[in-house]
């Protein structure tokens, strides 16, 4: 085995994971929920739905101002990551760790449900990507390091669908994958398998995942996310998941493992919590004991960040007033053709930002035990066993799909027969099953159904597999490891064609958005045009600035003739050699609780002004009022002249009131006046014997810090320069003059 190891200071080298599949063994099985930590306390706060957190991570962006800190919420938060090359997306599931994801889904459509038997090798995604052995270890294995890294076991997760379904299953528990959709119903309706096929297939794969503690997530949800009018399935999909449930139960599988795919059913301009939070009332009543796998609706899910991410807040505030077990969190970026980028991060962020913002929200607030809620929740159930009553009626699950019972868009028991209606004696595997003989005898660990091992001499309670020394789940060396068969796209032809880009010891840079090296960029534009017109517009725009291959993936009126807001998506040609770039040394800041420690212990005085003929104020005050954080707010003390100060009243001033520095303000610049007065001031300081006890900083828009020093400032200040860069410098200047 590499004893290749993450280090938190360097990127992830993938060609090391991939190094030494084969003897790659996975460190455990089975699903990880978070450990809970209530009543945590982190920097002066008390959370109390919070769960332990992390060694190591990226805070949300406002972090900075409470000492970093990263309170974790209590569900399992997932991310989807599929871009259709595995290689890379290890590297994206590094970055969703360290913003709180700790389920990683690998497909995001149509993978293993299409394939008739198992697969190796690594098949680039056609509308989706397949899964092998290959990719999941080298996940799986990179994921080892990225939970280490991070301080909390990451759940890796995928889907056991189509007629290779138990194959799949076997594949995933020889793998130590911890989390797997499964639901026969997914493959009768949507798949079109077999029904007899689809639910003997599911005893199987079911009984393998149990053996392998894998939580199964079921596919209730995507009977929302066809309906015409996703709302009206709301009694379908809770008889979907008391099937898949029961089911599951009666497999073997564990209550905790079971976990529902719950999405609340509609979305804006719906009044959508008035008609969710009923629904995920009436589901938790009906399913306790099982665990709740909120996702998004994505239903009605547009190209706008914006509008997905209010969507996914407004669905947490329902996960949150109703609790879930895991987070989903999905972005537009599948439709608009860029799946996987910074949206996904974006994503995490938006779960782990809503989540963290509403801890605590159930001590506050109860939700009503009569009215309104109670009686639509009520209704809801009723409306489900009364369509489970008709199922049984018209002869049973089977008859009902046959009779389009599933899918329709009438809120039950209306119908508007346009449901999905499958032939059980059809579909893909039909006629496929055979009874099994008197003697029928498989020697495998994990197995559902009779097994006639007795023949054998097996008592109850011993493994089957024992009769052939164990099986692949036992012992992993009888696995055959085969590496990918595809000669033309397979990891190595791609990471090589994409090597000098690759970190380590990258030379080049290249912007991406799917995968290392794919040179996509998206850019905003508005026009004031109507849609065609800026549509055309935007791609014309994109041609003329020389991105290949444009394509608008979103478009967004502001007025119908007035403005148009175009998202483009193209491609750079080139790359950028890193030694080419001139990256400028970081300006010093202190921590704000620093500066004013340091001005506590020992005040600071300044006076200010913008020197010469000169009118300009709003770029001094920015640096001086304590609105936007200027100086004034860490305690500072500011004798503030006002504009076209001569230079000599600014050092008179400051002896005066016994200032310890200037700040001169000079906007200006014709004929280099700004620098002429810092000059100036420099002169007339040290002709007044003062120059040596008071700090001269200088600032403005056209001043740069080297020609100002140059002029006779001690610091010169440009363009974005904020109050802490000021005060840090004048805090380090007084010290170094004492
Ligand atoms: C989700 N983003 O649920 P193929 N089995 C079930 C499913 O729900 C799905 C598959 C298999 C969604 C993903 N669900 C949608 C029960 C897909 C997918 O091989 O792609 O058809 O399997 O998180």
């Amino acid at each position: 085995m590499s004893d290749y190891r993450l280090e938190p200071g360097a990127p992830l080298d993938v060609r090391e994971v991939l190094k030494d599949l084969a003897s790659y063994r996975p460190r455990r099985r089975g699903w990880t929920w978070r450990k809970m930590a209530p009543g945590l306390k982190m920097h002066g706060f008390t959370y109390q739905d919070t769960s332990e957190p992390l060694k190591r991570s990226v805070p949300l962006p406002p972090a900075h101002h409470f000492g970093n800190i990263d309170p974790q919420p209590g569900p399992v938060i997932t991310t989807e990551i599929a871009s259709g090359r595995f290689e890379d997306d290890i590297r994206r599931m590094r970055m969703a760790a360290h913003h709180g994801a700790d389920h990683i889904m690998v497909i995001r459509t149509a993978g293993q449900s299409h394939f008739d038997g198992l697969i190796e090798g690594t098949p680039q995604g056609v509308g989706g990507v397949p899964i092998t052995r290959k990719q999941i270890r080298a996940q799986r294995k990179a994921l080892d390091m990225i939970e280490d890294e991070v301080g909390r076991p990451i759940n890796y997760h995928s889907y056991v669908s189509g007629v290779a379904g138990p194959e799949i299953a076997v594949l995933f528990a020889e793998e130590g994958v911890n989390g797997a959709h499964q639901d026969p119903q997914y493959n009768v309706l949507y798949r079109n398998i077999n029904m007899a096929r689809s639910f003997v297939d599911a005893c199987e794969s079911k009984r393998v995942m149990s053996w392998a503690g894998m939580a199964q997530i079921d596919g209730a949800h995507n009977a929302n996310a066809t309906a015409r009018e996703a709302w009206k399935v709301m009694p379908e999909l809770m008889v979907q998941h008391a099937i898949n449930a029961r089911f599951s139960v009666a497999c073997g599988m564990p209550r905790d493992l079971v976990c529902l795919s719950t999405v609340p059913p509609t979305a804006t301009p719906a009044p959508c919590v008035h008609m969710d939070l009923p629904y995920a009332v009436a589901l938790r009543e009906l399913f306790e004991g099982f665990r709740m796998r909120a996702q998004m609706n994505t239903k009605y899910i547009q190209s706008s960040t914006r509008e997905a991410t209010v969507t996914h807040v407004l669905n947490m505030l329902v996960s949150k007033l109703t609790s879930a077990d895991i987070q989903s969190t999905i972005t537009p970026d599948e439709g608009r053709n860029v799946p996987w980028h910074i949206y996904n991060i974006e994503a995490c962020d938006t779960a782990r930002q809503t989540l963290i913002g509403l801890d605590g929200l159930m001590d506050m607030v109860a939700l009503k035990q009569e009215g309104y809620l109670r009686e639509k929740a009520r209704e809801l159930k009723e409306r489900a066993v009364l369509f489970m009553e008709e199922m049984l009626v018209s002869g049973g699950y089977f008859q009902a799909v046959e009779d389009g019972f599933f899918v329709d868009s009438g809120y039950f028991p209306e119908r508007n027969g346009d449901g999905i209606s499958r032939s059980l004696t059809g579909g893909i595997g039909a006629g496929s099953l055979i009874a099994r003989k008197k003697d029928y005898m498989a020697p495998v660990t994990a197995h559902y159904g009779y097994n006639n091992t007795a023949q054998y001499g097996l008592r109850t309670g011993q493994s089957p597999a024992g009769l052939i020394g164990g099986c692949t789940l036992e012992r992993p060396e009888m696995i055959q490891y085969i590496d990918e068969l595809d000669e033309t796209d397979n990891a190595a032809m791609r990471m090589a064609e994409s090597g000098e880009l690759r970190q380590p010891g990258a030379r080049f840079l290249k912007p991406e958005m799917e995968w290392l090296g794919d040179g996509t960029v998206m850019l905003t534009l508005f026009f004031p045009a109507e849609k065609k017109v800026a549509r055309a517009a935007a791609l014309e725009a994109a041609r003329r600035m020389n991105l290949e291959d444009p394509e608008v993936i979103s478009l967004e009126v502001m007025h119908p003739v007035d403005g148009t807001r175009v998202e483009v998506k193209g491609k750079v040609p080139f790359s950028i050699p890193l030694d080419s770039l001139v990256i400028p040394p970081e300006p010093e800041v202190m921590e704000d609780d620093e500066i004013r420690a340091a001005i506590k212990e020992c005040p600071i005085k300044v006076v200010c002004g913008t020197v010469g003929e000169d009118e300009h104020s709003v770029g001094l005050r920015e640096i001086i009022d304590i609105k936007h954080g200027g100086i004034e707010g860490y305690g500072i003390q500011v004798h503030y002249l006002g504009t076209s100060v001569p230079p000599d009243k600014l050092v008179s001033a400051a002896i005066e009131v016994g200032a310890d520095a200037i700040l001169a303000s000079t906007i200006i610049s014709h004929d280099n006046i700004h620098y002429k007065n810092i000059a100036l001031i420099d002169r007339i300081a040290r002709e007044m014997g003062v120059r040596s006890r008071l700090v001269f900083l200088a600032g403005g828009t056209q001043v740069t810090p080297e020609l100002a020093r140059e002029a006779g400032a001690d610091e010169g200040f440009g363009r974005g320069a904020k109050g802490v860069h000021v005060a840090t410098a004048l805090i380090k200047m007084r010290k170094a003059r004492k």
